[in-house]
């Protein structure tokens, strides 16, 4: 069979095995897979430098499917290429990541290929998708990472990262505005290195895109500053070719290349309608297709004689050649520069480097204090020193949240600077936060900052950081009423709560310096989980640490600062963050009357759930039923901890415009309505 018969074969075992699955499956999205088959074909078999037996090796091209509702196209890739999966461990594993028999039993339980990919599921999947818009953003943080791998680590002679980052999406990706953030802020660094290819078929679920999308793409990529490409025909793999060489000679900008294709392409009555978008073709229509791509009409799940070979031959030869090149560059480079090649490996496995911790400040006891950004801002300063790949930033507001780093040499990282570990996100949450999970899913140990307010403009993204399970870090600052007079579009009120709510995310909102310090200490440690720092604005007190327990009771969620002597507490009072300093006065205050009062500080539900039932039980004593939570946030949930009888001083509406001190009286956050609370409850639980 000549080459050219054995690519259109190769092509619609792409489209025929996607057509079945979700015939099979009785859902999904055939129609864009049919479509796009022949450009992911050439980027997989054609262009990419990827190895199947190593689908973790560090210097691979990165292809994200940011439509991913077309997740077909990956299984049938990642299967076609035999790619190999790889452990929690990072261990290769002999066994291809996704076999027929997933393919067979697409979206169904424990199947590797399900509805969309799943980054921590399926090895080979670059990153999470489904939600439009973000595969593309993220791209960017991958691009942006490869950029400051290259400047800190090649060397003359040695390029150890010079790989692309290749991005397919749809209409629906570039209406969302995550992917204009992005776009404007690649476009801004000149990321050369940084490939989308938008699949133009104009149609989305509700039908053709003049009912809601008109604009000129191209123009307004053009605008942005990238390096715009079309093709007229999604079928024509000579011009897709060459357009991907056009990318990887383009410096200083990014590459976008439009491609006109027809969804549901070879369906005789669906091709090019919304039909073809998110349902089977039904029985007939799979049949008449097939026959338009001349395939046996009756086979299903058929990979022909000689496609495997096919792969094996393209992108496997390519793949493995280039990882071998790769690896024994890597190890001259590991002879001659040791201490660089050792923090190549220590990131890819998530590891720390020795000495991460050293030179943590230690506050002392002080009852003015510090705020939570400023203790943060001098933790940032420190790890970012002791841990070379640790970098991040803020959504324009670095000299609020104090996430800048000030350090000589710190730097800024931009398009003529690609040294710098201050990343200026602009003012683009969304696609800041998107952005900072391809930053970790490149194995750098990102952070990114904002007010806490505007963590809904990065909840999206943060949520798939907690469903990747990336160890990313969100510093969220002006975590409650401190900044009293900006008012109530400034006060975040539900954030901690719909924080919470999110599983495997870490949140953490310290109660004073030293508690900030803790829990970086425990943030940095995690591999596979994101955290949410919240940090006051306003001046803290450091607590005498002397008198109350150690902030590395951090470490457990939740820990007893303060007690009464002898017999059990008559009362509990439970705070975090700004409101651990008014629980301690009010504590003083009781004990100071002869009340046996217990604080207790809680800077993280999450942390203190994963205790054990002892632990907790010597925290919160089951028999000790009055019992006072304080938060400067809905009260939403506390209730696990206080009980149904308990009390909960927090928010029940939102906040209002005036000074700090006025909002704490009007709100009840003061430790005189601590106590008359508290009494209230010792004599209700009598
Ligand atoms: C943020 C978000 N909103 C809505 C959806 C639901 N959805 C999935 S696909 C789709 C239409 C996408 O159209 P397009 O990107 O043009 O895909 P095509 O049908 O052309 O493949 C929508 C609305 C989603 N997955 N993510
Ligand atoms: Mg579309």
């Amino acid at each position: 069979m000549i080459n050219e018969e054995m690519t259109q074969l190769a092509i619609n075992t792409i489209r025929t095995l996607s057509i079945d699955a979700v015939q099979q499956a009785k859902s999904g999205h055939p129609g864009t897979p049919m479509a796009l088959a022949p450009v992911v074909y050439t980027i997989w078999n054609r262009t990419m430098r990827f190895d199947p037996e190593d689908a973790i090796w560090p210097n691979r091209d990165r292809f994200v499917l940011s439509n991913g509702h077309a997740s077909m196209l990956l299984w049938s890739v990642l299967h076609l290429t035999r790619t190999k999966a790889v452990n929690p461990n990072y261990e290769r594993l002999g066994e291809v990541s996704v076999s027929l028999d997933d393919i067979r039993r697409f979206r169904q339980l424990d199947s590797k290929a399900p509805g969309h990919p799943e980054y921590h599921w399926v090895s080979g999947v670059e990153t999470t998708t489904g939600p439009l818009g973000q595969g593309v953003a993220t791209s960017v943080g991958m691009a942006i990472a490869q950029k400051w791998l290259a400047h800190h680590y090649n060397r003359p002679g040695f390029d150890i990262f010079d790989y692309n980052i290749y991005a397919v999406c749809g209409d629906g990706c570039l209406m969302e505005g995550i992917a204009s953030e992005a776009a404007s802020l690649a476009a801004h660094l000149g990321l050369d290195n940084l490939c989308w290819v938008y699949d133009n078929n104009h149609i989305t679920i509700e039908g053709n895109t003049r009912l809601a999308f008109t604009e000129d793409v191209e123009a307004r990529f053009l605008a942005y500053g990238w390096n715009v490409l079309r093709i007229g025909d999604a079928n024509d793999l000579e011009r897709i070719e060459h357009a991907l060489e056009v990318f990887r000679k383009t410096k200083d900008r990014p590459t976008f290349i439009v491609l006109d294709s027809h969804i549901g392409y070879g369906s005789p009555h669906k091709q090019d309608t919304s039909a073809a978008h998110g349902e089977p073709l039904g029985d007939d229509e799979v049949r008449l297709c097939k026959r338009a791509y001349g395939w046996p009409e009756d086979a299903t799940f058929l990979v022909p004689d000689g496609v495997y070979e096919h792969f094996a031959a393209g992108i496997g030869a390519r793949g493995s050649e280039a990882r071998r090149k790769w690896t024994e560059l890597f190890e001259a480079y590991r002879a001659k520069y040791p201490d660089a090649a050792n923090e190549i490996e220590l990131m890819q496995r998530r590891e720390l480097p020795a000495g991460w911790d050293r030179n943590l400040p230690v506050f002392a006891a002080d009852p003015k204090g510090i705020a939570g950004r400023d203790a943060s801002g001098k933790v940032l300063n420190v790890l970012a020193q002791n841990i070379p790949w640790f970098l991040g930033g803020s959504a324009d507001l670095g000299p609020s949240n104090k996430t800048t780093l000030t350090y000589m040499g710190a730097g800024d990282f931009e398009a003529d600077n690609r040294a710098g570990k201050n990343l200026h996100f602009g003012i683009r949450e969304h696609g800041m936060a998107a952005i900072v999970n391809g930053l970790s899913l490149s194995k750098l140990r990102p952070y990114g900052a904002s007010f806490f307010i505007f963590s809904d403009y990065a909840r999206p993204a943060i949520r798939l950081s907690a469903l990747m399970e990336l160890p990313t870090i969100f510093v969220f600052t002006h975590d409650a009423m401190g900044d009293g007079e900006d008012g109530p579009t400034h006060q975040p009120v539900e954030h901690l709560a719909s924080l919470r709510a999110i599983p495997g995310l870490v949140v953490l909102r310290p109660g004073d310096a030293n508690e900030v310090v803790e829990a970086y200490r425990y943030v940095m440690q995690l591999c596979h989980q994101p955290a949410v720092l919240a940090l006051s604005r306003q001046p803290l007190p450091t607590l005498d640490r002397k008198k109350y327990a150690p902030a590395s009771g951090v470490a457990r969620g939740a820990y007893v600062l303060g007690d009464a002597v002898g017999r059990d507490p008559e009362v509990i009072l439970i705070a975090s963050g700004s409101e651990v300093s008014l629980a301690v006065d009010a504590h003083e205050k009781l004990i100071a009357e002869g009340i046996r009062s217990r604080v207790v500080s809680m800077p993280s539900w999450d942390i203190f759930e994963r205790q054990t039932q002892e632990y907790r039980d010597s925290v919160l004593p089951p028999q000790v039923k009055a019992r006072i939570a304080v938060e400067q946030a809905s009260t939403f949930g506390w209730e696990r901890y206080v009980g149904e009888r308990g009390c909960v001083i927090g928010m029940k509406t939102f906040g209002a415009s005036a000074p700090l001190k006025e909002l704490q009286r009007k709100f009840g956050f003061t430790p005189e309505s601590i106590v008359a609370a508290a009494k209230r409850q010792i004599g209700k639980q009598k």
